[in-house]
């Protein structure tokens, strides 16, 4: 059963973004200290190619989201999203058609990437999609073909046109994440705050202070 508030604290991480020997461990600590879902994003340079060690990588991360009872969400890849009967997946604009992800994927989260009020309004149209992530808020360097950022105001007047939750994406940190404050967003979902905290507890901590 998935918890009302899972889009709190929204880990994403591939083993491009941690050095490949800490993903698991970054993982574990991540789900120990509250993240409250997690995605699992291998794309970019440098992520995996290997079907099969994709597979087993993200074998191992469901099974430490299983233990930590938080859900995990695979991103753009229905096939491995299926092969894994994963709590949900995420897929972007550009990527596969959200009606096939519908068609292929019912009674599962699906989260729908937005950039604009205009992509908002057209995702409103179904009904299945679970939440939005919507961004970059502030600029990223995880993403390299990120679109420009929307900034705080861009995001609350996307909040306002949403009939489903948004979470926050791109550039949130935590010397920023106090400037979500009223934008109604549900969570924010972070790669670099938490991937390359330190202290992730702490971390953590900070990135749930602003509601
Ligand atoms: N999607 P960080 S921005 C995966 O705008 C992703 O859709 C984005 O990483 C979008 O928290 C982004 O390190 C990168 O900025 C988020």
């Amino acid at each position: 059963m998935v918890k009302s508030n899972y889009l709190e604290t929204y880990f994403i991480c591939g083993t491009r973004d941690v050095d490949m020997d800490d993903f698991l461990l970054t993982l574990e600590t991540s789900l120990k200290n509250g993240v409250t879902c997690y995605q699992f994003r291998e794309k970019g340079p440098g992520s995996l190619t290997s079907p099969t060690y994709i597979y087993k990588t993200a074998q191992l991360a469901q099974r430490l989201c299983q233990q930590y009872d938080v859900p995990f969400i695979v991103n753009d890849d229905l096939e491995l999203a299926l092969k894994l009967n994963a709590d949900g997946i995420h897929v972007g604009q550009s990527d596969t058609a959200i009606k096939e992800v519908i068609q292929a994927f019912p009674n599962k989260i699906i989260g729908l990437s937005c950039h604009s009020v205009a992509e908002i309004k057209s995702a409103n149209e179904h009904p299945e999609i679970s939440y939005y992530g919507v961004g970059p808020v502030f600029s990223t360097t995880s993403k390299s073909d990120a679109e420009p950022p929307i900034y705080p105001d861009g995001l609350k007047e996307c909040v306002a046109q949403a009939s489903k939750p948004v979470v926050a994406i791109g550039g949130v940190q935590v010397d920023n994440v106090a400037q979500l404050k009223g934008t109604g967003v549900a969570g924010v979902s972070v790669i670099s705050a938490i991937a390359r905290a330190k202290d992730k507890q702490q971390v953590i901590k900070q990135l749930k202070s602003y509601q």
